[in-house]
């Protein structure tokens, strides 16, 4: 670290335009500029909108670290003015734009990079930005993905691509995924679309892109941490010979209360007003739920949660996105009375939520999830059991593990992934009765209960320690700016042989 001064270095990340995947690595790069490292965020206007406030604190504090605009090509991808985040999109059929207008995003990210000073030493970015790759090859910067995922679901994935014990059974029928440390039952009902590759070939050739792309990396960031999946991790790097190092969990940068709120500053939603509802709950008794940011549930779904959020006669906050089809749920809501009913013990947000406030409020018993990975990973930070309600990419892995590997959280029972197009089919696997079952599995009285929450707290105990100096999220951040460093130094040596060994 001593010869090649820290001030020297100049790590740039580029998130995806969606918030699931712009709030953490946004988290990342506050972690890593803390640490005294320049960090540029490059992302476009409206996108930054949502974190300025949260950044121009950090800068406050200290840390070197701004934010680069690249403009947003919508018209040229045909896709609306103001839509630059993929939750804002209209319909999923833009999402193929979506994909263009990133592309295009190629030279002007490479320009806007040329000219920085110091020179960029590392690009961190997310797996599916793909111009990326070309722009760090161009450079001859080395290219660190983030893949907002776990290292479990890396290493099931990887596992499926090279056995493809999937293709050999039908659609219902359950397999082993070969190779993992535990045994992990799966359908092929419940993998990511790319193992289901439906008549899109477009969407089809730009995820195998994405693969092969992110094979060539220099290594992967992970939200995840070592004492949650060192297993999982450990054997990753084996079968791939990639680095992965483990820095989060990120959300937990955010120390305080403003910190939490100002995270994701997308919503008119004011938090204090929900915080001082918890505060009148006992410990541990009010359920949160909230079925992620893109919309994928379908009224039918959403019905069936809210009746059997109804049948637990338990305090919740229900978060609420829109749905597809939002119309048909707001009738639902309006024309059966059910907040109405539900007045007093029932809170419906409708939009943005600052999630890890709540979550990490006491009051909160149980967290009824899509376990996108953010989230799962959030509800362990918050310490509460996971109901999980998995409904598409590789959240039914993440399901897997915490039901069968960190043991802290419950099914809810949904079998079929909700593909992109199926939308409208009306389809109900998780009836109210299995909501509320799930749901009394993990709350009320009860040994097993208690196991499962002791289970959670400790999870959460472990998580809180890991970023901290000494915890091994904390040493990977170290690790890997020492790890620049050097292939800096290496690279400044640039003798043609100082590559080779
Ligand atoms: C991250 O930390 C763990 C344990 O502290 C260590 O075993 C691992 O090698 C580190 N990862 C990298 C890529 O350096
Ligand atoms: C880290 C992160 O991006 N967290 C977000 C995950 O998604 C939920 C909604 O599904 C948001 O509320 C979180 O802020």
């Amino acid at each position: 670290m001593d010869s090649t001064p820290l001030s020297n270095l100049h790590f740039v990340f580029i998130p995806l335009m969606a918030p699931g995947h712009l709030l953490p690595m946004v988290d990342m790069a506050k972690m890593l500029a803390r640490r005294k490292v320049k960090v540029s965020i490059v992302t476009t206007p409206l996108n930054s909108i949502h974190f300025q406030a949260s950044i121009d604190r950090e800068i406050q504090s200290g840390s070197p670290i701004q934010i680069l605009h690249v403009q947003f090509p919508w018209a040229e991808a045909g896709i609306p003015k103001g839509c630059e985040s993929q939750d804002t999109l209209p319909s999923m059929n833009l999402l193929y734009n979506f994909n263009v207008a990133l592309n295009l995003l190629q030279h002007p990210i490479e320009e806007l990079l040329q000219n920085q000073s110091p020179f960029p030493s590392c690009i961190v970015s997310d797996k599916n930005f793909l111009c990326v790759a070309d722009v760090a090859d161009k450079l001859n910067v080395p290219r660190i993905i983030f893949d907002g995922t776990s290292c479990f679901s890396l290493l099931c994935c990887h596992s499926l691509n090279k056995n493809k014990v999937h293709q050999a059974v039908s659609y219902d029928e359950k397999f082993v995924v070969p190779g993992l440390p535990h045994k992990i039952e799966l359908r092929r009902s419940q993998l990511p679309g790319i193992f289901y590759p439906g008549t899109d070939l477009k969407l089809q050739a730009f995820r195998e892109a994405i693969g092969e792309a992110a094979k060539k990396a220099y290594g992967i960031m992970a939200n995840s941490f070592e004492e949650l999946e060192a297993e999982y991790v450990e054997e990753y790097e084996r079968v791939t010979g990639q680095k992965v190092w483990c820095v989060g969990p990120v959300s937990l940068c955010n120390k305080d209360d403003t910190e939490k709120a100002l995270r994701s500053k997308r919503n008119s939603n004011d938090e204090s007003k929900y915080v001082k509802w918890l505060d009148s709950w006992p410990e541990r008794s009010v359920i949160y739920v909230c079925l992620g940011s893109q919309n994928r549930a379908t009224p039918e779904q959403l019905i069936e949660v809210g009746l059997g959020l109804e049948a637990t006669k338990r305090p919740f906050i229900w978060v609420l996105r829109g749905a597809y089809r939002r119309e048909e749920m707001e009738k639902w809501l309006l024309e059966e009375g059910f907040e109405e009913r539900v007045k007093g013990r029932g809170i419906l947000i409708k939009g943005w939520v600052a999630q890890v406030l709540i979550l990490s409020h006491r009051a909160i018993g149980a967290f009824l999830t899509h376990c996108g990975w953010n989230s799962t990973l959030e509800g362990i930070c918050g310490g509460v059991p996971l109901v999980s309600y998995p409904l598409y990419a590789e959240q039914f892995l993440n399901e897997k593990f915490v039901v069968q590997v960190v043991e802290s959280g419950v099914s809810a029972g949904a079998e079929t992934v909700v593909r992109l197009g199926d939308e409208f089919k009306s389809r109900v696997e998780v009836t109210r009765d299995n909501v509320r079952d799930s749901i009394e599995k993990v709350m009320g009285e009860g040994k097993e209960k208690d196991v499962i929450r002791e289970r959670a707290r400790n999870y959460a105990d472990m998580a809180s320690k890991t970023i901290q100096e000494g915890g091994s999220s904390y040493n990977n951040m170290s690790l890997l700016i020492e790890d620049i460093v050097r292939l800096k130094m290496s690279q400044q040596k640039a003798t043609p042989n100082a590559f080779l060994d």
